[in-house]
């Protein structure tokens, strides 16, 4: 998105650790938001959402890299996705729902493999511009039970779905207590151990009063 872009649309983030739930709800939050606001929803991921992004979610997830490197892809990733697929539905009326963004970086990179959170705040800067959540969605749980569930289901066997509960715990606890310098007030923290039936009656509300 360029600085003079005028954005229509509302950017919705979901956030939360592997596993805390947010694939199950997303199409729920979409149809919510459809049925409440009346607008198009474009649902997208992170890192993905744009071929070349997608590209490089596999890289990201699949090969091993050291930590920055991790960062620097995410945010080419990222620059690729706002530009070509985000930027524009925010500017023709869409609302974006999408599946991690930039507090994704700062929880697994900088919480979890110890990077610092002001340089990678300083790089989310430059790829993202002017571009903020209206509102993160943050599924919380704790690491135990999600590491619980995501063996239920089977797990996808990706470079992250593979670290130790101490790793989501250092992810957990930026979510909860480094938020970005802004984020506060635009991020609804949720009690992800709730039933889905429970949580589908929290989204409403917090959807309702976007
Ligand atoms: N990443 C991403 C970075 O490191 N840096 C970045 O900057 C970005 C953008 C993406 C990975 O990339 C990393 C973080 C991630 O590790 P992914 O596969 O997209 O990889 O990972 P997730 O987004 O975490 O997706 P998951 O599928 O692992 O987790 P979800 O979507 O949170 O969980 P979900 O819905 O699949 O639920 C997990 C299991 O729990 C059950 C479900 O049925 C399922 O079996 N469940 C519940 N059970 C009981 N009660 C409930 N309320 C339940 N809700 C769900």
């Amino acid at each position: 998105m360029s600085q003079t872009s005028k954005r229509l649309g509302k950017f919705i983030v979901l956030e939360g650790i592997d596993g805390a739930g947010k694939s199950t709800h997303i199409d729920f939050i979409a149809e919510t938001i459809r049925a409440a606001h009346g607008v198009q929803v474009l649902i997208t991921r992170e890192p993905g959402g744009t071929p070349l992004a997608e590209k490089i979610r596999e890289l990201v997830l699949h090969q091993a890299m050291d930590v920055q490197t991790e960062v620097l892809l995410v945010a080419a990733a990222r620059r690729d996705h706002v530009r070509q697929l985000i930027g524009p539905a925010l500017e023709r009326g869409d609302w974006v729902l999408c599946d991690r963004f930039v507090d994704s970086t700062r929880a697994y990179q900088g919480g979890g493999g110890g990077v610092d959170l002001g340089w990678i705040d300083g790089i989310n800067r430059e790829v993202s511009g002017p571009l903020e959540p209206d509102r993160v969605i943050l599924f919380d749980l704790p690491s135990q039970i999600a590491a619980a569930r995501r063996g239920g289901r089977g797990g996808h066997g990706d470079r992250f779905e593979a670290q130790d509960v101490a790793y989501f715990e250092r992810v957990r606890d930026v979510y909860l207590t480094q938020m970005r310098p802004g984020a506060q007030e635009k991020t609804s923290i949720l009690n992800a151990e709730l039933d889905v039936s429970r949580i589908q009656m929290e989204l409403q509300k917090i959807i309702i009063n976007i």
